[in-house]
């Protein structure tokens, strides 16, 4: 996968995309990634990138004549597949699995963040879809595209391996994790629970499943209007919300 960003402070990736998975997936060659310079693509000798809002109010807007510039000069290479382009706005669409999946399909993602200030209307022209992490306002679009690339980048196949396990289940099935635990068995006082230790791996996946469905009930009852459940699955969370009420 291709991904790329266009934003005035492109330099914000390199933590991020330079460690860990992110950089392993690079060097795997699964991903290839490029952050753009907004100011490349301005005229002035101030490299201006915003400017006062019509109709008067607080702060600066994002101009869009060098977001179409840079989009174009991004995009004119034809041998490469015309990239899902992706805003990041808090009056976008929730960001999700589900959401996180389909952008992890695309073979080139492009990614327009702003900065403290909104982006003239006329630059979502270019969007294919505007993403938001929730109802709260970030300074930067690059921290919410980072969240957003993370999320996709571990959905390619081969970039996770052996450590796609429970947590991906899990949220694909609809429901919150289960609690783990790892060594020491004991710690201050505190103790693993038995199954755990048992070795009987059904009692294991029973627990656990209970487990991811009592937490769902108690945390957030609203994923499991959606979550992929069984029969065994709804008679538990018929006895577990009765218990809990009585
Ligand atoms: Cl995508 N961008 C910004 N700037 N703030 C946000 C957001 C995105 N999602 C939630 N808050």
């Amino acid at each position: 996968m291709l991904i790329e960003t266009l934003s005035t402070f492109p330099n914000m990736y390199d933590s991020v995309m330079g460690t860990s998975i992110m950089k392993r997936a690079q060097d795997k060659g699964a991903l290839q990634f490029r952050a753009y310079d907004l100011r490349d693509w301005t005229h002035d000798r101030h490299r201006t990138t915003d400017d006062d809002p019509y109709g008067g109010g607080h702060g600066l807007v994002m101009k869009c004549e060098p977001i179409f510039e840079a989009y174009e000069a991004i995009t004119r290479d034809a041998a490469l597949p015309k990239p899902t382009t992706v805003f990041l706005s808090p009056c976008g669409r929730s960001f999700d699995d589900a959401l996180a999946t389909e952008l992890s399909q695309s073979e080139r993602l492009l990614f327009v963040c702003g900065h403290y200030e909104g982006i003239d209307e006329r630059a979502y022209a270019l969007a294919d879809v505007t993403v938001s992490l929730g109802d709260y306002v970030l300074t930067s679009g690059e921290l919410a595209s980072m969240v957003v690339i993370d999320a996709v980048v571990r959905k390619i196949p081969g970039v996770l391996g052996a450590e796609l396990g429970a947590v991906e289940e899990s949220f694909a099935g609809g429901l919150l994790e289960y609690p783990q635990y790892t060594r020491p068995a004991s710690f201050r006082g505190s103790c693993v629970p038995d199954v755990l230790l048992s070795g009987n791996h059904a009692a294991i996946a029973r627990w656990r499943r209970e487990q991811s469905l009592a937490r769902t009930a108690q945390l957030r009852p609203d994923l499991l209007r959606c979550a992929d459940l069984d029969e065994a699955d709804r008679r538990f969370l018929r006895n577990f919300l009765e218990s809990a009420h009585a």
